[in-house]
């Protein structure tokens, strides 16, 4: 993702994005490591895609101390993502080390392995979600009220990052638009806003003096986007609890747009007749637009889309792969756009 941070040397700006930056300082032995690893945890290139369970994730390792006991159960009582269809992926996943250690989370940090070290202490609990704007049942939320009527369960989907890498994650959740209607939107909601916290103590990304975005995070859908039924409120990756650097406790997911969309750590849900602005737009308007579906046709002004490194990738193993119009998701959303000019609603 590129931010355009004023550095005093020669580099043109052009080349400074974070992920260039990590693979500069990081490339050639990251990827010795990644490929090493590889070869001693067996294949994963062609391997049969593993399904999930909790045994997968090592997620003791991560902060999950403050994980409440009504999530843990609620968590275990999660729907399996269906063997096949639209919910479910069947690439290969993208392993947990990788998931949950290449990171875009600003708040904690530009480097890809910022957030996992930064974010290890993050406090989740309490945790609650302002509800405002064009709705019938404003208000604030405890994380259980919004969580505790719906059951979760797991979705296998692919996450393609305007920076052309990807994942395919085993997500846990429940749909966005069960939780909308629950609030009861007016007729003047055409558009939600979702906004993440802001906390200078927890969040030092927030302190950065050089850092040019404009706090706190803020991201937004179409209601006819947010209602769709691909559309994840995320509360869990491989089978427990989100770790802090993927945007605990409660994320979007919205896979067929590119990953900035999925905006993470929500404490506000605003229901607006106008279109909120969102924050890589307001950043570089020319670059990122507010729709941002995943379009290989199109290219980013600096670099091409038509295709991406799908994680985990390497110096002797690329995994470099077509990109998918919609992100592969074009017959479950393409309908959404049919009368708009993608070129211009980027
Ligand atoms: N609040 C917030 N949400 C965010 C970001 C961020 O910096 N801050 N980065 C976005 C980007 S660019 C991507 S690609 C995804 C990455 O999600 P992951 O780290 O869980 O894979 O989170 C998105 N959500
Ligand atoms: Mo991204």
């Amino acid at each position: 993702m590129l931010i355009k941070i004023k550095q005093p040397h020669d580099i043109p700006s052009s080349e400074i994005t974070p992920e260039s930056v990590y693979r500069a300082r990081r490339g050639f032995l990251q990827g010795m490591g990644v490929a090493g690893a590889g070869l001693l945890a067996g294949p994963a290139l062609g391997q049969e895609a593993s399904r999930v369970s909790a045994q997968d994730n090592p997620a003791q390792a991560l902060n999950l101390a403050s994980k409440p006991d009504w999530l843990t159960a609620q968590m275990a009582a999660r729907k399996p993502a269906p063997e096949e269809g639209l919910f479910t992926v069947s690439d290969t996943l993208t392993p947990f080390e990788d998931v949950t250690t290449y990171n875009n989370f600003y708040e904690f940090g530009t480097d890809k392995a910022d957030p996992s070290r930064n974010a290890r202490d993050f406090k989740i609990d309490p945790w609650t979600v302002e509800v405002t704007g064009e709705v019938a049942k404003k208000g604030t939320y405890t994380l259980e009220d919004i969580l505790k009527p719906h059951t979760l369960e797991e979705r296998i989907y692919r996450l393609r990052c305007v920076e052309a890498w990807s994942m395919v994650i085993p997500w846990v959740g429940f749909p966005l638009a069960d939780l909308i209607q629950r609030f009861e939107p007016t007729s003047d909601a055409r558009y939600v806003e979702f906004i993440t916290l802001v906390d200078r103590d927890q969040m030092p990304g927030q302190r950065s003096r050089f850092g040019t975005i404009d706090w706190p995070y803020r991201e937004g859908l179409r209601m006819d986007e947010a209602m769709h039924p691909l559309t994840l409120m995320a509360v869990g990756v491989y089978g427990d609890v989100l770790p802090a650097q993927n945007g605990a406790p409660l994320r979007l997911v919205v896979p067929w747009k590119y990953g900035f969309k999925s905006i993470k750590s929500i404490v506000r849900i605003n229901f607006r007749s106008t279109m909120p602005n969102n924050t890589w737009r307001d950043l570089q308007p020319n670059e990122y637009g507010f729709y941002a579906n995943v379009n290989p046709a199109v290219s980013h002004p600096r670099w091409s889309q038509a295709s991406e490194r799908r994680l985990p990738s390497s110096l002797f193993m690329p995994q470099r792969i077509d990109t998918l119009p919609f992100n592969g998701y074009a017959e479950a959303v393409a309908d959404l756009y049919a009368d708009m000019d993608l070129r211009r609603f980027y």
